[in-house]
């Protein structure tokens, strides 16, 4: 049985994840813009995992006989200062979610619901595997610094996510 205090925790959490989608929709554009085709391309496959995180809660609140309730969803930022910054803000934004996703498993453990909880364990477990991954590219960032060669090389290595 799912309180309603959840019901409100989880809608709030889908919006989270399709506002993920939207960020990383953004930053794609703004790292289009720069000609930047391969951070562009991984950030685009970003914002398709999040509209799929969002999906995640719209069926898990359904399948619990609760009613998804979609709010509007805040404007992203449009401007970052470099391709790192955007990155960095996306790292930051990923440490954000995952705090969520603790809060939210937090309250799943105070009411007892763990058919709740059991559902946001593949949350735990995905937030462990975006932390890592956008670290190491920021990690590259800043190996790389101001180099247009190595930056190059990074857009190269990042547009192959995806591909076979
Ligand atoms: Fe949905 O994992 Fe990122 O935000």
């Amino acid at each position: 049985m799912i309180s309603k205090k959840m019901e409100e925790a989880l809608n709030k959490q889908l919006n989270a994840e399709l506002f993920s989608s939207y960020l990383y929709l953004a930053m794609a554009a703004y790292l289009e813009d720069l000609n930047l085709n391969g951070m562009a391309s991984w950030m685009r496959l970003q914002s398709q995992e999040e509209y799929e995180h969002g999906l995640k809660f719209y069926e898990y609140i359904g399948s619990v006989g609760k009613r998804v309730k979609l709010e509007a969803l805040e404007t992203p930022q449009f401007e970052w200062k470099n391709p790192q910054e955007a990155f960095e803000a996306a790292l930051a934004h990923e440490k954000k979610i995952t705090k969520n996703i603790y809060d939210l498993s937090d309250l799943a453990v105070d009411e007892k619901d763990h058919a709740t909880r059991n559902f946001l364990n593949w949350f735990v477990d995905e937030q462990v595997e975006e932390v890592a991954s956008v670290t190491v590219i920021v990690e590259k960032f800043k190996m790389v610094s101001d180099s247009k060669n190595s930056l190059y090389l990074l857009d190269k290595e990042l547009g192959k996510r995806g591909q076979k």
